[in-house]
């Protein structure tokens, strides 16, 4: 019998070929043999057809039970042959002479040379085995992954890292996320289960008289497939005689398409609106007595600091007015018009995405207390109607599993909004709630399938962050910003160049290998498994020696046990026939928080109280400073009024872009043709425009004392004075590499936001939402993007 790594051998030097291998063979003379016709595969943005001619990928068709194609999916076929891919493992030529001696300031220069399989994967080998045996296990981390594989089942890049590391003795692990960990934090402790709690689209489309968009744009952030579901019940508001509002700095697609009121609202305000809406519902007497007293804990201590008994300002309509730039009378007319119509408010994440970002949430549910709908149909506040299957109604269906991490064998964790700061300052603690964590001192970080230069906010202190550790390993299908600044490159085969299983909506799909892995590339876990053969834990990584294919049979089978409604066939008809299984649509009748209203006792919250908490017991013991004891109004560190306003006077929102998956098919913006002058377009109010002198599609610098970079500018109304929207992802690409402070040629916006501080001493979140800037004419010569072009 051949070992994983002969038989790897074996197979790219050409001495075996596919048929010779019962699995392969199975792969080859499925869907994934085709070379004209359609293939499945389980892409990032999640299952999908494939169009292939001639052998070629050439185009796409969305899964026709899941509505309408986007525009953003036709880029997969550019992205999959795009010219930045890597082609093969390469190594900073400085790096493989010094090691951790290298000079680490040459990171980002392109200082490649191109090594042999065999000697990137000894090197990798090598550089985990010394850092663990100098400093131990502790000193290794493993790059936040989500994005390059939120749909898989098995190929989850995530999993299969921490699977590699926690059998390799372990790394220091972290916790948290970029989504939604400020409101995941304060929404758990406060009140109800989580952020995806949402009541089914039928239910509000019958009995909601007024649906409330609150910083959220889900025409556009349910673009993922997994979310194609939810889409549908946003649109289908139009023509209806519900009303909607949509409260965002930019009048967006939602609101467009909707014809909604448009409130705009300076950003980082909305506690101040919420807290003005509610000193009107108050002092009006529209607010559910009943309610706040049956279903919540600690009204009258908000009541309290609402009349200003508490801190001598009252939170009048006026005073909401001139912190939020919306009129007061608008104010008055929407705590009004909320309390006396059935009111949905779905709530999108923008608004924690910054600092103090757990009280927007929480106002809004002390706002959904108050007006007493929560848990009627039609009625409360929810925070997932923009995201995956949110208001979809639940088919009863199997859930698919993933493949297991399996465990960390080392307990030292840390939020991940934190990971440049545990970089620069090992030992430094960081309060977390009622404990605090110690930062670990790292040397090397592993990252396969996350892209830190353009997620992670501050690029420049992201830089100097890295420059402490000695080793950086990326693995990546494309020459990323992130790729580019690592010692060593794997390169990894994409979502089209393997097998696994999808499930979205009310589907279940076999997801086949829709093309071989492209120029040298080899599928992550083919990756993993090689290194795992080295340290002697092959076997338990393959969990016995199987492939893809092979979990995605026990996965398939798993759930196939447990289906209620279908009868699934064998994985073997499933896999080599069409490879859908539909499952009956879910009723649509469910109203989350409908037990909740109708007996609190028998259905309490999690919290201490068993109540939705306006006043928190628990916050108040903690006396946390940055979150105290009930929803509160406290000035972002940074915004319109701080004294550094006078040199950055416009607020940045970096909203997720409608073209991208974040910075996924940014470098196959051809086909989805929306850059200017190659440079990604920033909108701006033709105020702000004509006070700078900017014309429409001038290439502008933005900058701010973190950074500067150049996008283009796209003059419009639809964003609010005092504004300007960059959206996240575009490829950070320095003008002059390697150097901290270097103009970024793309419009990467993460080179403007703020790393520090975190949203508070409780969720200890990311603040991207948090950021001022200047904008100018660019008045230099203008510098080629080369972002895209590869090493
Ligand atoms: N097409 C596409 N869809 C996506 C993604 C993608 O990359 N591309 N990413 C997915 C992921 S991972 C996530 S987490 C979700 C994110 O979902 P969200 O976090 O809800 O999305 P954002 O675009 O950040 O923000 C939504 C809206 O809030 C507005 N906004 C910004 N700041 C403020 C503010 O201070 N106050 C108010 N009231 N509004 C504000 C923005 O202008 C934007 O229109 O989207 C998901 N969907
Ligand atoms: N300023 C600002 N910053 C933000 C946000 C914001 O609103 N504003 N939003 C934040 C949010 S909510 C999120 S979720 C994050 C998203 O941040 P990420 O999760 O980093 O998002 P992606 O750009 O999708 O990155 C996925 C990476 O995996 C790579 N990849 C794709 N397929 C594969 C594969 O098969 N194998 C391997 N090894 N790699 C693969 C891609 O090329 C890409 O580099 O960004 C955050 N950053
Ligand atoms: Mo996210």
């Amino acid at each position: 019998m051949l070992n994983r790594r002969q038989f790897v051998n074996l197979m790219a030097s050409g001495a075996i070929s596919a048929t010779m291998l019962p699995h392969l063979a199975r792969a080859a003379s499925g869907a994934g043999g085709v070379t004209d016709g359609r293939v499945i595969a389980n892409t990032c943005l999640g299952p999908l057809w494939l169009v292939k001619k001639d052998g070629k990928v050439v185009g796409v068709e969305m899964l026709k039970q899941l509505g309408q194609p986007d525009p953003l999916l036709e880029a997969m076929p550019d992205r999959l042959y795009s010219r930045s891919r890597v082609k093969a493992p390469m190594v900073r030529a400085d790096f493989l002479k010094n090691r951790e001696k290298s000079d680490r300031t040459l990171r980002g220069t392109g200082d490649f040379v191109e090594v042999s399989w065999d000697d990137a994967i000894k090197l990798v080998v090598d550089e985990i085995t010394r850092v663990k045996d100098t400093y131990g296990n502790v000193a290794l981390h493993r790059g936040k992954s989500s994005w390059a594989s939120n749909h898989a089942h098995v190929h989850k890049t995530e999993a299969m890292n921490q699977r590699f590391f926690n059998l390799v003795g372990g790394c220091t692990a972290f916790f948290g996320n970029y989504s939604n960990q400020a409101v995941n934090e304060i929404i758990t402790g406060i009140a109800w289960g989580g952020t995806m709690t949402a009541s089914d689209w039928p239910g509000i489309h019958k009995n909601a008289e007024m649906v409330v968009a609150w910083g959220a744009n889900p025409l556009v952030t349910t673009r993922i497939l997994s979310a194609r579901k939810s889409t549908k019940g946003w649109l289908d508001l139009k023509g209806t005689d519900i009303e909607t509002v949509v409260i965002d700095p930019l009048h967006n697609d939602t609101a467009k398409y909707l014809g909604s009121q448009w409130v705009p609202i300076a950003p980082n305000t909305d506690v101040a609106l919420a807290l003005g809406i509610m000193h009107t519902l108050l002092t009006e007497d529209l607010y559910d007595k009943e309610f706040v007293q049956s279903h919540a804990f600690g009204f009258d201590d908000f009541a309290a600091y609402l009349k200003g008994t508490e801190d001598g300002t009252e939170k009048t309509a006026a005073w909401a007015a001139d912190i939020t730039g919306i009129p007061a009378e608008t104010i008055q007319d929407l705590a009004r018009k909320m309390a006396s119509k059935r009111t949905f408010i779905a709530s999108g994440w923008s608004t924690q995405r910054q600092h103090h970002g757990e009280q927007t949430p929480w106002a809004l549910i002390a706002l959904g207390c108050m007006l007493g709908q929560i848990g009627l149909p039609g009625g409360g506040v929810s925070f997932g109607m923009h995201y995956a299957d949110g208001g979809y109604p639940k088919p009863d269906m199997p859930v698919i599993g993933g493949m297991s991490p399996g465990k960390n064998p080392v307990d030292v964790t840390f939020p991940i909004a934190a990971f440049a700061d545990v970089f620069l300052n090992p030992g430094k603690e960081l309060p977390y709630k009622d404990r605090t964590f110690k930062y670990p001192e790292l040397r090397l970080s592993y990252t396969s399938g996350g892209n830190q230069y353009t997620h992670h906010q501050d690029t420049n202190r992201l830089i100097e962050a890295y420059r402490k550790l000695e080793t950086v390993i990326v693995q990546e299908p494309w020459w990323t910003p992130t790729a580019r600044f690592a010692d060593i490159v794997l390169p990894a085969a994409s979502d089209l160049e393997r097998n696994d299983v999808g499930q979205v909506a009310n589907l279940v799909l076999a997801c086949r290998q829709v093309v071989a892995p492209q120029h040298k590339s080899r599928p992550d876990y083919e990756i993993f498994t090689e290194l795992a053969s080295h340290f002697g834990v092959e076997d338990q990584y393959t969990d016995g020696g199987k492939t893809d294919t092979d979990w995605a049979k026990e996965l398939y089978e798993d759930a196939r046990g447990r289906s209620k409604t279908v009868e699934m066939p064998e994985f073997d008809e499933f896999w080599n026939g069409e490879g859908i299984i539909e499952f009956p649509e879910g009723k649509g009748d469910f109203t989350m928080l409908a037990d909740y209203r109708e007996d609190p006792l028998l259905n309490p919250m999690g919290t201490a109280t068993g109540l939705i908490e306006i006043t928190s017991p628990y916050l108040k013991k903690m006396n946390i400073p940055d979150c105290p004891a009930h929803p509160t109004w406290m000035e972002p560190v940074e915004w319109r009024r701080s004294k550094e306003a006078a040199d950055y006077p416009l607020q940045l929102v970096s909203a997720h872009p409608p073209h991208r998956l974040h910075s996924q098919m940014d470098n196959a913006h051809d086909t989805t043709n929306y850059k200017i002058n190659d440079r990604e377009p920033m909108m701006i109010n033709s105020t702000d425009a004509a006070d700078r002198g900017i014309a429409d599609g001038d290439v502008v610098r933005v900058f701010n004392g973190r950074g500067q970079t150049l996008a283009a500018a796209v003059i419009s109304d639809d964003i609010s004075v005092g504004s300007v929207v960059l959206h996240e992802g575009a490829w950070y690409d320095p003008a002059e590499p390697g150097k901290t402070g270097s103009l970024d040629k793309e419009g990467s916006p993460n080179i403007l936001t703020r790393d520090l501080p975190l949203s508070s001493g409780y969720g200890q979140a990311t603040i991207a939402e948090t950021a001022i800037v200047q904008v100018e004419k660019y008045s230099g010569e203008v510098p080629k993007v080369t972002a895209y072009d590869g090493v």
